[in-house]
């Protein structure tokens, strides 16, 4: 047994040849950007349902595209912190690595990280409600409604909002590292959205060892092996460092 919960991670990750993590709002809140269900979250000045739906793009795509323009304009100005540079780190050096971030704001591709998926997009993609053609778009700002090039639809964010169905390709990837990891570790989420409210269950069912590292608990700290309380930003780079 090792003398505390950081060294007995470490030592996981050592022998560990297949790692999966899983992250949330809180690792991009210590880059600035706000949580979605925190004291200063997202959701305690707008009401999901009349931002983020495919019913509120369909009665309102101006309000919409005014509350993505906002958030794209605060997401620009923020750079990814230690905890996102840690991961890329650990990608390096663990043979069959994945990362499912449920971030749309694009830190962990900035950062470096290749072996991912981004189950709820990316804030800095969208997609023709026409033809489905999804593209790369860094506008700010976004005044008015987009439309698309090829086709002249409108386009929204490539953002999987409640309701909608995760891109099959990434569950399915996000499944297989969910099945065959010896390490889960879950960084700054709530725990409450599915299907990745259901990703420490799989994990846990199939052998995994599991970590949580959270500011606070979450219905998942009974659940895993060991729950770690703090920042991100703090945590996770303690656990890549070679140093003891
Ligand atoms: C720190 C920190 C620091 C802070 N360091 N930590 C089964 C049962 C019940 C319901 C459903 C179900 N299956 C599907 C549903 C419906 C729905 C759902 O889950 N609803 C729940 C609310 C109950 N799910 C869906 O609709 C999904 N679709 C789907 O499953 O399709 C099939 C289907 C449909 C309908 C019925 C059945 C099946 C799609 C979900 C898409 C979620 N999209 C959003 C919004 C996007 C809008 C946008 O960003 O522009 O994605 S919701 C929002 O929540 C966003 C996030 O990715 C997601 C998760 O939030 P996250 O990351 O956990 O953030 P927070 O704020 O909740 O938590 C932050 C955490 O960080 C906290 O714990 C802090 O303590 C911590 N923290 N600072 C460490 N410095
Ligand atoms: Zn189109």
């Amino acid at each position: 047994m090792n003398e505390s919960p950081i060294q007995e991670i470490k030592a996981r990750l050592a022998q560990a040849r297949t790692v999966t993590v899983l992250t949330g709002a809180g690792i991009s809140a210590d880059s600035g950007v706000p949580t979605f269900r925190g004291t200063d979250g997202l959701w305690r000045n707008f009401r999901p349902e009349e931002l983020a739906s495919p019913e509120a793009f369909a009665r309102d795509p101006h309000l919409v595209w005014e509350w993505y323009n906002w958030r794209r304009e605060l997401i620009a100005s923020k750079i990814p912190n230690a905890a996102h540079l840690a991961l890329v780190e650990l990608e390096r050096h663990i043979e069959h690595f994945w990362l499912i971030t449920q971030n749309v704001d694009g830190l962990h591709p900035t950062a470096g990280s290749q072996k991912l998926s981004e189950i709820h997009g990316n804030i800095w993609k969208v997609r023709c409600t026409a033809c489905g053609m999804i593209s790369p778009n860094h506008d700010i700002p976004i005044l008015n409604p987009p439309h698309c090039p090829t086709c002249g639809g409108l386009l929204r964010p490539h953002i999987v909002w409640f309701g909608e169905s995760l891109d099959p390709q990434d569950l399915d990837r996000s499944y297989t590292a969910l099945h065959t990891c010896e390490v889960l570790l879950i960084i700054g989420t709530s725990g409450v959205v599915y299907p990745a409210a259901s990703f420490a269950p799989v994990a846990k069912e199939r052998g995994a060892y599991v970590v949580e590292i959270n500011l606070d608990p979450t219905p998942h700290s009974d659940l895993v092996d060991l729950a770690i309380q703090g920042r991100a930003k703090d945590i996770v780079p303690q656990l890549v460092t070679t140093s003891a």
